[in-house]
């Protein structure tokens, strides 16, 4: 390791012990904590299923050079990111990533053994696999409806869609030793005004009623669903609401998903978590920047990303949560979109790690809000980059200079792709 990174630990180390932080600990609790790394980053959210356009009211914008075209060029760019970024990951996958041929089969017809290039890729690089049903993208989107369609052909196919799903995500959870948290997102709404609120929501409930009623075990996955407030085409209604399934997640004590994109813009997820967690098992993040609307720009280190962080830690909220990105950008580098997204999540969490918290929650308590703020606000200037780059050159990872690794990759692998 570099002298100057050495140096430079051992004074932000000593900085921290003052205030009775351990840096050590931090950075060994940072290790520990997964980050389930969404595959469709790197594909535009393409998959291996057809060449539908993508739909549901979700947009990916731009056209940088390079996208991955296949399982083996998706795998070769998760493996470049994971060469970049240190700590436990997952990938979290869509039911359009499929590894072999369906032959002639339908999504609603996926098995396990669709997905065993994933299960052999996950063993291979030690990362657990996290799943999602695809109800997007598809023919039988139809009308803006899945799940909550009134047409029953439409909704019996998602059904069916999503509980190959459920069981291809306890499959991932028993091949790999590690739960599988499968999400339930669906995009169904209206353009327009709805006549009844409440009709599709009843039926968005039986499906979801029938998808949750397995004949088999499943102990070996977390289901979660995701509410949305708006999307593309589904400006006026959104059937999976916020109340709709914070209500269903807590009834059936599923873990409730919040992505940062999906509220109102002054609404922040980094507040709902202390309260949710309250009711439900477990919550999956999905974590996002919304830019004026839901626009999964790249996660950068914003106020909310620091707050999420802030509460999880503060609270002790960690252990029933599971923290996942969701961001999609083709207007650059589609790895170095991943590395920065990953990297700002786990500096958020490092700096988190790097309070005082007992002290700080005892000020609280006192009613002394003054050394609360004054603390809080020194804390922001405190050296955890120093910290962060002992932890990446301990694990022989580049620091600053982490992008020539990838303009090297971009030159000898991705521009070779001709896309
Ligand atoms: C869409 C949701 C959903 C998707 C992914 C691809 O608004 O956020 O999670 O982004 O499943
Ligand atoms: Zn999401």
């Amino acid at each position: 390791m570099e002298e100057k990174i050495e140096k430079a630990y051992r004074l932000a180390k000593e900085a921290y012990a003052k205030i009775g932080v351990d840096t050590d600990k931090a950075i060994e609790k940072l290790d520990q904590v997964p980050i389930s790394i969404q595959c469709w980053q790197a594909d535009d959210i393409q998959g291996f299923v057809n060449s539908n356009a993508l739909t549901g009211g979700i947009q990916v914008t731009g056209n940088y050079p390079g996208k991955a075209r296949n399982f083996q060029e998706l795998t070769q760019d998760l493996e470049k990111v994971f060469s970049l970024v240190p700590g436990k990951k997952k990938v979290n996958l869509h039911a359009i990533y499929v590894t072999r041929p369906l032959e002639g089969r339908d999504i609603d017809a996926l098995v396990p053994e669709d997905f065993a290039g994933w299960v052999e890729f996950a063993k291979k690089n030690g990362v657990g696999l996290d799943f999602n049903p695809t109800c997007f993208s598809h023919p039988m989107f139809k009308d803006n409806f899945s799940l909550a369609s009134p047409d029953e052909e439409v909704r019996s196919f998602w059904v069916r869609h999503a509980k190959a799903c459920v069981r291809i995500g306890d499959y991932f959870g028993k091949a790999l030793g590690e739960k599988c948290v499968t999400n339930i997102w669906i995009p169904d709404g209206m353009k327009d005004d709805p006549y009844s609120h409440l009709e599709a929501r009843k039926r968005l409930t039986t499906s979801l009623d029938e998808i949750l009623a397995t004949d088999y075990d499943h102990s070996d996955e977390i289901l979660a669903v995701e509410s949305k407030f708006f999307g593309i085409g589904a400006e006026s209604y959104t059937v999976g609401s916020s109340e709709f399934y914070l209500g269903y997640a807590a009834k059936n004590q599923i873990a409730l998903c919040l992505d940062s994109g999906h509220f109102h813009p002054n609404e922040f997820i980094s507040d709902k978590l202390s309260s949710a967690l309250l009711y439900v098992p477990e919550i999956l993040l999905h974590i996002s920047r919304p830019v004026n609307w839901d626009s999964d720009h790249v996660v950068t280190d914003t106020d909310e990303l620091n707050h999420i962080m802030e509460g999880l830690v503060r609270d002790g909220l960690l252990d029933r949560t599971h923290i996942g990105l969701d961001f999609f950008d083709a207007t650059i580098n589609r790895i170095a979109a991943y590395v920065i997204g990953i990297r700002s999540t786990q500096k958020a969490l490092l700096k988190a790690f790097l309070e005082p918290t007992e002290y700080l929650l005892g000020k609280e308590k006192a009613l002394d809000y003054t050394e609360r703020l004054a603390l809080v606000e020194e804390l922001k200037s405190y050296p955890w980059g120093d910290v962060y780059a002992y932890y990446l050159a301990k694990n022989g990872i580049p620091n600053h200079d982490w992008l020539d690794a990838v303009k090297a990759y971009e030159k000898e692998v991705l521009e070779k792709r001709g896309n």
